[in-house]
């Protein structure tokens, strides 16, 4: 018996059509290779998922150039952008949305607290995910072997951070605020661990959010213990306006942070409440030597192309996805159970410096870049390995 299709059945049953068709691989008919991309683009943070997605744009513009063949076929990398507003929920949503999608790899997400819980959507569904700047530990710890990331982590931003505060700016009384994110958090416990380590005496320790805008209270609270050191664990949208309240309360303390603040856009956010060398953050990567010209020059045609500086992690998204394209071409497939496996043992220098991956999917021999900034330009202080 015939039956007639309503307007909406017969849309649903265009969709469905067209999701078979491309669901007898992962190279389909039309050999496209959707790439899922995930980061903040709403937000505070917005600026910094702005960066994330456009150094993936870039690298999928270059691999579209070279004309790729896999599987005897010539193959078009699509990129797939999501927005999870660094909110955890709203990233496993669009985990989920990229998985039924059919992404055989994702590059993201931006933010550890983000990152974590996506992971387990993209290791049950069996796709490659590849974090750009999700420091958290916890990301590589959960046994999950479709999760990388190519950067250092909190324990090493922390944890180095911590000792130059003792060490380096002989800090006496050296106060923490943290977001409570999971990046926030986790970076603020590495750092206060390698205070103590290194024989620090903390002035403090209080806690704000990733959306704060007023410090009025915790920092009128840390400045009756007199800090010469104030360690934030959290982003530039709010560490910008915590250093203009320090000014107004007149905390005159060096200020340190990790790869969150260290982007071209917090002397912008802090405006003149920001003096000389007074930040010193760390980048979680870096490059000495001959590389160094290799990221000079993608910042150049980033900058060119985007007419926008990188704000820090542009550089190893461009670089996860080109290892992630890599490893298909190694397997000759983009199945992710056939190029997992490459992923894994991949070798391969980008402009970010070579990366391999260790048994978790941590980066291997992870660099560290301190930075400080200077009439509101990020100066390189050290690569710290
Ligand atoms: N690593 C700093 C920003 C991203 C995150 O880990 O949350």
């Amino acid at each position: 018996m015939s039956q007639t299709l309503k307007p909406f059945q017969i849309a649903r049953s265009i969709a469905v059509s067209a999701a078979l068709a491309t669901t007898t691989g992962f190279v389909s008919a039309q050999t496209v290779i959707k790439i899922g991309h995930v980061a903040p683009l709403t937000g505070n943070q917005a600026h910094l998922g702005k960066d994330n997605e456009n150094g993936a744009r870039l690298a999928i513009e270059d691999l579209n150039e070279k004309k790729i063949k896999i599987g005897g076929q010539e193959v078009k990398f699509e990129l797939l952008p999501e927005d999870d507003g660094a909110d955890p929920k709203q990233g496993t949503a669009v985990a989920q949305k990229l998985v039924d999608a059919k992404v055989a790899g994702v590059i993201g997400h931006l933010n550890s607290g983000t990152t974590i819980p996506a992971s387990k959507i993209y290791f049950e569904a069996g796709i490659p995910q590849i974090s750009p700047s999700a420091t958290n530990p916890k990301y590589t710890m959960q046994g999950y072997k479709t999760a990388f990331r190519v950067v250092a982590n909190d324990g090493q931003l922390g944890g180095t951070l911590g000792r130059y505060a003792v060490k380096d700016l002989k800090g006496k009384a050296i106060a923490i605020i943290d977001d409570r994110t999971a990046y926030g958090q986790g970076v603020a416990d590495e750092f206060e661990k390698a205070v103590k380590a290194a024989g620090g005496k903390l002035a403090g320790r209080e806690f704000t959010n990733d959306k704060a805008t007023d410090f009025a209270a915790i920092l009128t609270k840390l400045k009756g213990s007199k800090p010469d050191v104030v360690f934030f664990g959290g982003m530039d949208a709010v560490a910008g306006p915590m250093l203009r309240q320090m000014k107004q309360l007149g905390i005159k303390a060096k200020f340190l942070g990790g790869d969150g603040i260290c982007t071209a856009e917090l002397a912008k956010l802090a405006g003149d409440a920001m003096g000389d060398e007074q930040v010193v953050c760390a980048e979680a990567g870096g490059v000495t030597a001959k590389q160094e010209k290799g990221l000079e020059d993608f910042k150049a045609r980033f900058k060119q192309k985007y007419n926008a500086e990188v704000q820090i992690y542009a550089p190893y998204v461009y670089d996860a996805t080109m290892v992630m394209a890599s490893a298909m071409q190694k397997a000759n497939s983009a199945d992710p159970a056939k190029y997992l496996p490459e992923l894994a043992k991949i070798s391969m220098t980008g402009v970010t410096g070579t990366i391999a991956f260790d048994a978790k999917g941590d980066i291997k021999d992870g660099t560290l870049t301190l930075f400080t900034y200077k009439k509101g330009q990020k100066e390189k202080i050290a690569v710290v390995r």
